[in-house]
């Protein structure tokens, strides 16, 4: 358990960061737009953020780090496996939730679908992100693969997970630069620091903060969830 304290420290920096980032998208969309619905209009958009940093961001970031919570090492590693994919999995519904949202109102709106790069990626790291947890659960959690098969697939299990979650920080960040330039086109313009700028430009700081954490974390190889002792 060698420098347990200092994890303890990063993962309570970790969740604070996360719930306050989940508190600033609510901020956002409560304060600065339109609020949350279901109507077409931009309260149905609103929807993306919120739901993106609370499901793809802050709930995967919790899922990436979960067997290394050293509370739960005495716990079996099935049920930590399930506590990893049922939080992905609850990921995954915010997320397509989210995407069904922008749809929806770029349809009701008449604005074109899939053109930015903002898209592009974010598109494909649910696609990924939904291939990954399909094949983690057919590899890791249905009792059927060779030890094997399981060995040569966890690297790239952990390097693919790793991977996508970066990437959808990495989309987040674009999405707020692109939200904050249509929003704010005319006074108060983006260009002049109103608040709203300055506000979601520290959401996207917490955000990157928040996912150095969670990558650092996942990454120490002396933090990993001890081997199962057999007796
Ligand atoms: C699993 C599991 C592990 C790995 C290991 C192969 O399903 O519980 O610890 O795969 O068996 O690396």
């Amino acid at each position: 358990m060698e420098g347990y304290g200092l994890f303890l420290v990063l993962l309570v920096s970790a969740l604070l960061l996360g719930f306050l980032s989940v508190l600033f998208a609510l901020v956002w969309v409560f304060h600065y737009r339109e609020g949350l619905s279901w109507d077409g209009g931009s309260a149905e958009f609103n929807w993306h953020p919120v739901l993106i940093i609370t499901g793809f961001i802050f709930i995967q970031g919790i899922a990436i780090i979960v067997y290394r919570l050293p509370w739960t090492w005495k716990c079996s590693k099935l049920l930590i496996k399930f506590i990893h994919a049922g939080l992905n999995t609850l990921a995954m519904i915010l997320a397509i939730v989210s995407l069904v949202a922008v749809f929806d109102f770029h349809n009701a709106k008449n604005i074109p679908n899939m053109y930015s790069l903002h898209s592009w990626i974010g598109l494909t790291a649910v696609i990924f992100y939904t291939l990954q947890l399909v094949l983690g659960f057919a590899v890791f959690l249905l009792p059927f693969a060779p030890v094997s098969l399981r060995a040569s697939l966890m690297p790239i299990h952990i390097y693919s997970g790793l991977l996508i979650f970066a990437t959808v920080i990495a989309t987040a960040l674009m999405g707020f630069t692109e939200k904050l330039i249509f929003a704010l086109k005319t006074a108060p313009a983006y260009s002049t620091s109103p608040p709203e700028a300055i506000f979601v430009n520290t959401l996207g700081l917490l955000i990157v903060i928040f996912g150095a954490l969670i990558l650092w974390m996942a990454t120490r190889p002396h933090w990993k969830r001890p081997p199962e002792q057999n007796s």
